[in-house]
């Protein structure tokens, strides 16, 4: 699949030379920088600055992106020849889909965002209902699964790794919501608590995969550009986000 290809001049070394393993992780490391930790939205939103329904928006319009996770990885676990890594990635379907009766640990994260959603003043019909998730949201979600099942299974791999950084926003939210926003309920926090040990086992899985699989310098350069085209997802997603919280709060013309 054909994706933007970031110009890079080569800071390491020759461009015919592979980077070092270590080299580059630190390359992957370094796009963090676009990660949507820092989009103005997600400041605002750390920092209380959100009022209820700013917030209301971004929990109906992630949630879309939630119940697409489970199916993204069904279409990377089917592309998966290898037994290994099929009984470390099936873990990831199960963490967002839940299992057994939907209670306690083995509810699954989507009905951990059906609390959040609750603790935010959403009832859980009108979140599954898909209202008022804004059509980039569904457009990039939709890219991000149809990705995953087009692309080589190393390659949607490698961009399942802007989980990287996500343990830090998870730790953010944690540490600000209940002293921004008082009125949520703190168990609606629980899922960005149970994210924080699965996404380091994700990352250690996705960055084997992805360091052993992209072995020359064009290739490397090529997991960078997937990493790229992620960091634009969950950016597109906080753009689109932040549009509808404006259109809420522009009076309409007529
Ligand atoms: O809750 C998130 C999650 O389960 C995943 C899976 C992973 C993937 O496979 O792409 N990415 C991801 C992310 C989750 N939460 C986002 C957030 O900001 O709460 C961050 C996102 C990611 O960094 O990719």
């Amino acid at each position: 699949m054909e994706l933007a290809q970031t110009h890079r001049p080569d800071s390491a070394g020759d461009p015919a030379t592979p980077w070092t393993r270590a080299e580059f992780e630190a390359q992957l490391h370094a796009q963090g920088a676009g990660y949507h930790i820092h989009h103005p939205f997600n400041v605002r939103m750390n920092s209380g600055q959100c009022a209820p329904d700013e917030l209301r928006h971004w929990v109906r319009n992630r949630f879309y992106y939630q119940i697409c996770i489970p199916r993204k990885d069904a279409a990377i676990l089917a592309n998966m020849p290898d037994r290994e890594h099929r009984r470390l990635w099936i873990e990831r379907i199960l963490d967002h889909d839940g299992y057994g009766d939907y209670t306690g640990s083995a509810a699954g994260g989507i009905e951990a965002w059906t609390r959040l959603g609750e603790a935010v003043g959403i009832a859980r019909d009108d979140l599954w209902s898909l209202r008022g998730v804004a059509p980039a949201v569904r457009f990039a979600c939709d890219a991000y699964v149809n990705f995953a099942a087009s692309a080589p299974w190393q390659e949607a791999v490698c961009s399942s790794l802007t989980e990287m950084f996500a343990p830090q926003i998870h730790k953010d939210r944690l540490a600000g919501w209940p002293t921004h926003y008082p009125w949520i309920d703190a168990e609606g926090l629980n899922y960005f608590r149970s994210r924080i040990p699965l996404a380091g086992r994700d990352v250690a899985h996705g960055l084997q995969v992805t360091l052993a699989h992209f072995t020359t310098r064009p290739a490397q350069h090529r997991a960078l550009d997937i990493l790229q085209f992620k960091l634009d997802i969950l950016w597109t997603l906080l753009d689109a986000i932040e549009k509808v919280c404006l259109n809420d709060t522009q009076p309409s013309r007529d």
